[in-house]
């Protein structure tokens, strides 16, 4: 058994696919830990709940973007902050799925995120999280919002690896509750740390891995192997979804 982490994948199937491939993944044999993020920008989003759904262990992380798609199937509720972030699309996605008359899967996505994680920590300590997190008080007294929305985690982590780089010789500073943390949300194609750099592959900086390397937009889906660190991605999304260019 294999444990893979997998990045923001914002409805882009085509991309999806080719990560599971190109990685060897088994579906009934490895793990998967989803970082969060399925729904809400390209317009395959519930192939992908489809193609997850076959995984025997997968990990669900809450995602921003599910949060809204849980609300929609759970209260019905369709706000403009979501429907122009993409939402327009996954609700697109949802009523193609629900006129082809079988509606079962609207059971299933709520038991997904009924059974989904906050937040999730694995036998070997390490963190995973969609957005990130306070580490200064304790993980349980951070709030939903937090776990989703932070980008702090992650620019502090750039700033401790932009530190080491200057200083070398001086302690370096990790968060020190976890051997790794693993998150999504925050893209590495655009508006990283400018000291660190942009990058469209998985971003290593201090004990922090981030996985989201813009699957959403113009950008790439990551999978990669927790423990060897092993990454594979797709080809760029936009490549793979020519029908949709212009799409913003
Ligand atoms: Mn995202």
């Amino acid at each position: 058994m294999k444990t893979y982490v997998l990045g923001d994948v914002h409805g882009a199937y085509r991309a999806l696919l080719q990560v599971l491939e190109r990685s060897g993944f088994n579906l009934d044999k490895d793990r998967l830990i989803c970082l969060g993020d399925i729904v809400d920008g390209w317009p395959d989003v519930m192939e992908c709940f489809d193609e997850l759904l076959k995984i025997k262990d997968l990990i669900y992380i809450w995602g921003n973007h599910d949060d809204w798609y849980y609300k929609f199937l759970k209260f019905g509720q369709t706000p403009y902050v979501w429907t122009s972030q993409g939402g327009d699309n996954t609700i697109k996605s949802y009523m193609k799925k629900a006129e082809s008359g079988n509606i079962n899967f609207i059971q299933d996505h709520l038991a997904l995120f009924n059974r989904a994680y906050f937040y999730y920590v694995d036998d070997n300590n390490r963190l995973f999280v969609h957005g990130g997190f306070n580490w200064h008080i304790p993980i349980g007294d951070n709030i939903l919002y937090d776990f989703m929305w932070d980008r702090h985690a992650f620019e502090t982590a750039c700033s401790w690896e932009a530190f080491t780089i200057a200083h070398p010789t001086k302690p370096s500073y990790y968060f020190k509750n976890y051997s790794e943390v693993f998150i999504g949300h925050t893209c590495t194609n655009h508006g990283v740390n400018c000291r660190i750099g942009n990058t469209l592959e998985p971003l290593h900086v201090s004990n922090l891995w981030n996985l989201d390397q813009g699957a959403g937009w113009d950008g790439k889906l990551s999978i990669m192997n927790v423990d060897t660190k092993e990454f594979f991605q797709s080809d760029l999304v936009q490549e793979l979804y020519p029908e949709e260019r212009g799409r913003n």
